[in-house]
């Protein structure tokens, strides 16, 4: 209802001002319609922010931010939840005291949303989630997505492996540094993973642990796993500051990262592709935190009532030695 005020009101401003255009001459002095012009057009929308745990996430932010802007004809309310998902609820819940016009959740995690976004949707509010993926009983609770297909890089990159050591005689030990559980890039990525090596008997998964996609965490946790098990072959980190921190550690024990153990990671920020480059990192599969200007689009289409795709994935490539050039290199925008 409220909503359907405001888009009634909008609609009549942006009439007169049509009419105001056309017939050249001001209905009133020009600091008003000036004024009303802006708040016409301005989308008020609240983002709720998973934190600030890897480089990818700040990268992410800033994207957001520097789209989401009074230039663009945002009012952007920007609310960084540390990691926690009860922050996120609060936030939500501020975002609907608040009236504002579109809520976009980078979720924690994928469930326990169900009680907020029908509060969201009770109050009329459109609700798009980037990055990450919630579950839902109701589909109608999730306007549009955008964000990557976890599962897939996960695939990818058990699909290389399975062509760097599949032939090897014997078994391969792998180590996997895992985001926060229940997040969509975690459990996609574990999902793609495992299914890929599947058929690949030699391959071994023998330590799995969460490094909370940070790097101090990754750090920490892969100095146990070479506690409990000299024998590593590969690791599979989740992110790439996790895998700085595996590469820390590695190092640490008297290991050459990506010769001594094969080194798999996720993003492929800048800093990760240098050490592509060096060697230090033998494969990266991208993720593409640059979600601003989708976002910004579809809240638009979503505000002027058009129909938006409920689905909108990022394309995202594979970085090895062989195509990480410096050109790439200094190209990339995170
Ligand atoms: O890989 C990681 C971040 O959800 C895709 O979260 C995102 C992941 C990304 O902390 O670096």
């Amino acid at each position: 209802m409220r909503r359907s005020i405001k888009k009634v009101a909008a609609g009549l401003l942006a009439t007169m001002m049509i009419g105001t255009m056309l017939t050249g001459c001001g209905g009133g002095n020009k600091k008003d319609s000036g004024s009303s012009k802006k708040e016409a057009s301005e989308i008020n929308i609240g983002f709720s922010q998973v934190g600030a745990e890897s480089d990818w996430r700040v990268a992410n932010t800033k994207s957001m931010k520097s789209e989401l802007t009074a230039k663009n004809g945002f009012k952007l309310s920007f609310a960084d939840a540390q990691q926690k998902q009860e922050n996120q609820t609060k936030a939500v819940r501020e975002f609907i005291t608040q009236g504002v016009d579109v809520i976009a959740i980078a979720p924690v995690t994928e469930t326990g949303w169900e009680t907020v976004l029908k509060e969201a949707k009770k109050a009329d509010i459109p609700v798009i989630t980037v990055d990450r993926q919630i579950k839902t009983s109701d589909d109608s609770l999730i306007t549009a997505w955008v964000g990557s297909d976890f599962k897939k890089e996960g695939v990818k990159a058990a699909e290389w492996l399975i062509k760097e050591k599949g032939k090897e005689k014997g078994d391969v030990n792998i180590a996997v540094l895992q985001g926060t559980i229940g997040s969509s890039a975690e459990i996609g990525r574990t999902k793609g993973f495992k299914e890929g090596i599947k058929d690949q008997k030699n391959f071994k998964i023998i330590a799995s642990q969460t490094g909370e996609f940070t790097q101090a965490k990754g750090q920490e946790v892969m100095e146990s796993f070479l506690k409990q098990n000299k024998d590593i072959d590969v690791v599979v980190a989740q992110n790439d500051n996790m895998a700085f921190g595996a590469i820390d550690a590695l190092k640490a024990a008297g290991k050459t990262p990506g010769k001594d153990v094969t080194i798999i990671s996720f993003d492929a920020i800048k800093a990760a592709l240098k050490k592509v480059q060096s060697g230090e990192i033998n494969a990266e599969f991208e993720c593409n935190p640059l979600h601003g200007p989708r976002v910004a689009e579809l809240a638009k289409k979503i505000m002027k009532g058009e129909k938006v795709d409920k689905i909108q994935y990022v394309d995202e490539q594979v970085f090895t030695k062989d195509n990480t050039t410096k050109e790439v290199i200094n190209k990339r925008a995170y």
